[in-house]
């Protein structure tokens, strides 16, 4: 039996190669370098890239079904676009959240406790030149809001929990929770009443900018920002500015607006950590990803439901 040909967007590993490989005919060629018969053909798309996946993109491939996203968020895919034209878009849910709760748990713990300058203090000899660092916070029963209740953020407090955070959350409408959880429709009036927020929303426009100025403000020179979700979610700018001013403590951040070429600004700031969008990014859950991606496209390929449909 011939192998399906499959067009595969971004950087893969050698395992998901090899898996790849022996199930399909691959394809690596950047999009407008895909000849006019296999353009005709091609009825699937790997896709592992935070470039935008567009509408003309989709229009060059006539007989695209399926575009099996290597990740949960998709906001870079115009799935508006995809369901217009009947394509069908998968992404990789569950298998990343217990990875990306336990880096911002991390983020949030080496921010208050100066983990990242205390290394370097140790390394450069300061220790012993200078002395003790000065003193930093603790984390545990500080009052923390979460931005965004889903999977991951809903992972994230429950692992709080455990340093007896209060909880907060912001989500468009209240959800199940413990019941000491308290639930906000407000971002800035929650993050007036927290020490910490951790933004766990998904991209894309309706999230866009939702961490506004105001919101970093009434958040203040005492409290932190963690952003594991997308740098689009955050007014990057207000961030700049109110880290350079004081007028919020620090912020501890995984994803940028201009990733992975980042202001470079953040570079310049004593109060940050900074992470290489690279919540997600460990071998276990990078295999189970691929894993995921491709059982999408195996379903597709066999005519069985997809595994994990987001439109
Ligand atoms: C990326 C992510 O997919 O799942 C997501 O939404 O942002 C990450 O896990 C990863 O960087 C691979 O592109």
């Amino acid at each position: 039996m011939t192998k399906p040909d499959l067009l595969l967007i971004g950087d893969y590993p050698g395992w998901d190669m090899q898996a790849f490989q022996a199930g399909y005919t691959c394809h690596h060629s950047p999009l407008d370098q895909v000849d006019a018969a296999l353009a005709s053909r091609l009825r699937a798309v790997a896709f592992k890239d935070h470039i935008p996946f567009t509408a003309q993109m989709m229009d060059q491939l006539p007989s695209l079904g399926l575009i099996a996203n290597f990740g949960v968020g998709y906001d870079a895919i115009d799935t508006q676009a995809a369901t217009a034209r009947g394509i069908k878009v998968t992404n990789t849910p569950d298998v990343l959240t217990d990875d990306v709760a336990d880096l911002a748990v991390g983020m949030l713990l080496a921010i208050t406790r100066n983990m990242v300058q205390a290394d370097t203090w140790v390394r450069s000899g300061d220790w012993a030149r200078r002395g003790p660092l000065p003193l930093n916070r603790t984390v545990t029963g500080k009052r923390v809001g979460i931005v965004g209740l889903g999977r991951i953020g809903r992972a994230i407090a429950e692992r709080l929990v455990a340093f007896k955070t209060p909880i907060s959350y912001y989500s468009r409408t209240p959800k199940k929770t413990p019941s000491d959880w308290s639930y906000h429709a407000d971002i800035t009036q929650m993050a007036a009443q927290c020490d910490a927020l951790v933004v766990a929303l998904s991209g894309g426009p309706d999230t866009a900018g939702l961490i506004t100025a105001a919101a970093l403000k009434a958040l203040g020179p005492e409290g932190t920002l963690i952003n594991i979700s997308r740098g689009s979610t955050v007014d990057e700018a207000a961030l700049l500015t109110a880290l350079e001013t004081g007028t919020l403590g620090a912020a501890a951040l995984d994803v940028f607006a201009t990733e992975p070429a980042c202001d470079p600004r953040f570079a310049t700031l004593k109060n940050t950590v900074l992470q290489p969008h690279q919540a997600s990014a460990t071998i276990e859950t990078r295999q189970a990803m691929g894993q995921l991606q491709r059982d999408n496209l195996d379903a597709f390929f066999a005519d069985k439901p997809l595994i994990t449909p987001v439109n």
